[in-house]
């Protein structure tokens, strides 16, 4: 085995740093302390660590990452000789490239997907567990030798600005240069990160291997992979490992593993808190900005909202992050928040000049696809891209396509294909979202996918309330699912598959951060649903653009809460604030009065049986139930009857 030199030229201690630069000390006057090592967990020497990794997973070579673009090409370049990644048509699509995984490696798989705590219940109900001790043995076996024949890649990165105070740091060994390259776009990988760790910050080693050793003169393939896999991470110790893909959230490291399920782990610890969650800034015409982070199970358009363009004139929204949003209580009673991300790894199909042109502008140039197909003229496509599809495609699996195979039901682009592409390149991106100090966040809201029972907005009634609204978030299962059509999938915080801990511990951390936060300064919680239905199946809300009024309503309610506006509106229900009479704009918009009443209808016996069904969700979490939510709850029923 051969050490290529650790290529840093300056060891720069952290106090060295300019604090101007790293915004460690900032306006919003964040202590130093920040990001110092929790006393429970080992301060590891990265050094150590990396030989020792490299030891058991046997590479040809070790070769430290430092982020440059010329390292980005150089394994570019690398994978295109390889046949890993297809160049792009240079005038249609330029700086990008094309990748198609194995078939059977496609998607993150939750059912390899470990919380190894000490104890089970920390894992809680709605995670998979195992011992640590029965684990590591498992996986020293599975590693063993893992890396023969191919680049161990060694990749220092931060969530977040490097060096900011609610950033935190790791590194991901990885054999997968694609890995490395996604990393660069998703992640800042720098060997500043390096600096900071040998100054003593904590940082959260994950090892990532595709689990396709090489022997002598063997012949590699495209996407290497293993069809045994695990994603297993250890919360007390904060350790991610991944075996067997090389797809997405089971391979970039720093996104799902990280920064939801071992950070939701860390902030549970330190006071913080660690969302599946979009984060925009919402500007009105009088120039006063809004701070909003929303959660939503998936496919309910996350990222469009992300980028929403909104149709209310004088409204603007911008871009923060589409995924994930960390949030701190800072020195001024604020909730602060940050993307701990670089870039967005988005689901392609569906995403249309209609649906999200700010997602289509920013793809424009300089992005890695993944499973989507290719035209005949070296560009991309996929469904929903255009109303139309090309009289002919290669498909995600490189084979011939045209729409009559479409029609037979065989997609173009794999449904789960995606675009990783730099958040900077986004055009609503908002000039604030690297500041290291975050931005204060006014409005929390959470999202489902109701055709029924959920109004299209309402507002908590006490922070409580609100995160009684996160626990009991749900989608209807639709016939392409599994399971009985309209039966309740529960998906409490959007969180159901990244939360590092017990799901009912999540509710009482957020109902502690809740109570430490100034009463006045506190974000106001919400809940929207896009998707309600009338009696002949047809979604009622037009949605996309036009939820810039429930936008509007939501930053409306904030100036009212701040006694800046002193209109009624919201009048009480149920389930919480609705719109009063008037107070939703709908100015030039086609939905009647007997739609808009169907949209805010709750009806009463509808809401009695979810409030059972609710009930039999908590017990699910016994002793580690919050007693605020089972309260929470108890009054709902009483509200309804
Ligand atoms: O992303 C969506 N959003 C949020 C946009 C900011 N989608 C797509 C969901 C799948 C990922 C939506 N689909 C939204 C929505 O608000 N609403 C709907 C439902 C819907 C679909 C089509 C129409 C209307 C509503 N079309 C017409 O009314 C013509
Ligand atoms: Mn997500």
């Amino acid at each position: 085995m051969h050490f290529t030199a650790n290529p840093r030229r300056t060891r720069l201690a952290v106090a060295e740093l300019a604090p101007d630069t790293l915004g460690r000390t900032d306006a919003a006057g964040f202590p130093d302390t920040f990001g110092a090592p929790s006393a429970a967990v080992p301060v590891r020497d990265p050094f150590a660590w990396v030989a020792e990794i490299a030891e058991l997973t046997q590479p040809d070579e070790v070769v430290w990452c430092d982020g440059s673009a010329e390292e980005k090409q150089r394994l570019i370049d690398q994978m295109v000789a390889a046949g890993t990644l297809l160049k792009l048509n240079e005038e249609k699509r330029p700086g990008s490239y094309l990748a198609r995984s194995d078939p059977s490696d496609v998607a993150r798989v939750e059912s390899r997907t470990f919380i190894c705590s000490e104890r089970e219940v920390d894992a809680g109900p709605t995670n998979n567990w195992c011992a640590p001790a029965e684990m590591r043995s498992e996986l020293d076996e599975v590693f063993a030798g893992s890396m023969k024949g191919r680049t161990m890649y060694v990749v220092p990165f931060s969530m977040g600005p490097v060096g900011g105070p609610l950033s935190q740091v790791g590194i991901e060994i990885t054999d997968s240069p694609y890995v490395v390259v996604s990393m660069h776009v998703m992640t800042r990988v720098s060997s500043e990160v390096l600096d900071l760790i040998e100054g003593g910050q904590q940082w959260v080693p994950a090892v990532h291997s595709v689990g396709a050793p090489l022997a002598d003169g063997d012949q590699d393939v495209a996407w290497p992979c293993n069809e045994t896999k695990y994603i297993v991470h250890y919360p007390e110790a904060r350790e991610i490992w991944s075996y067997g893909s090389g797809y997405g959230g089971n391979a970039l490291l720093g996104k799902k593993c990280f920064a939801l399920r071992i950070a939701s782990a860390m902030a549970r610890d330190e006071g913080w808190l660690a969302e599946h969650m979009l984060l925009i800034r919402i500007t009105s015409p009088e120039q006063r900005q809004y701070h909003l982070a929303a959660a939503f199970p998936s496919a309910c358009g996350k990222t469009n909202l992300a980028m929403l363009q909104p149709t209310v004139p004088g409204w603007t929204v911008e871009t923060i992050g589409d995924d994930i949003v960390w949030m701190r209580p800072g020195p001024d009673g604020t909730l602060r928040a940050i993307n701990p991300e670089a870039g967005f790894f988005g689901v392609a199909p569906g995403t249309g000049v209609e649906t999200n042109p700010t997602a289509i502008e920013t793809l424009t140039h300089d992005v890695i696809f993944t499973n989507v197909a290719l035209t005949d003229d070296g560009d991309v496509w996929w469904e929903g891209l255009t109303p139309e599809p090309p009289e002919h495609l290669v498909d995600w699996r490189g084979d011939d396509w045209t729409p009559t195979d479409g029609e037979a039901g065989r997609p173009a682009a794999h449904p789960n294909s995606r675009f990783t592409v730099a958040a900077a390149q986004c055009p609503s991106i908002a000039d604030v979202w690297e500041d290291p100090a975050g931005v204060p966040v006014d409005a929390i809201v959470f999202g489902g996918r109701r055709a029924t029972n959920v109004p299209l907005v309402a507002q908590a009634t006490s922070w409580e309330h609100g995160v009684f609204m996160g626990a009991t978030i749900s989608s209807e299962r639709t016939a392409a699912a599994e399971g009985a059509v309209g039966e309740l999938r529960r998906d409490p915080f959007a969180m159901l598959p990244f939360c590092g801990y017990n799901m009912a511990d999540h509710w009482s951390h957020w109902l502690e951060v809740g109570a430490g936060l100034d009463s006045e300064k506190r974000p106001k919680i919400f809940q929207v649903n896009w998707f309600r239905k009338d009696a002949d199946g047809k979604f009622i809300w037009p949605g996309f653009g036009e939820n810039s009024r429930v936008v509007k309503w939501i930053a409306e309610q904030i100036d009212r809460s701040r006694g800046v506006r002193t209109d009624a509106g919201a009048v009480p229900s149920a389930v919480g604030l609705l719109p009063a009479p008037g107070a939703l704009d709908v100015d030039g918009l086609d939905v009647s009065d007997s739609d808009l009443e169907a949209l805010f209808d709750v009806p009463a016996e509808a809401w009695l049986a979810e409030a059972e069904l609710t009930s039999e969700f908590f017990d699910t979490f016994g002793d580690r139930m919050p007693a605020a939510l089972r309260d929470q709850l108890a009054r709902l029923g009483d509200r309804l009857r």
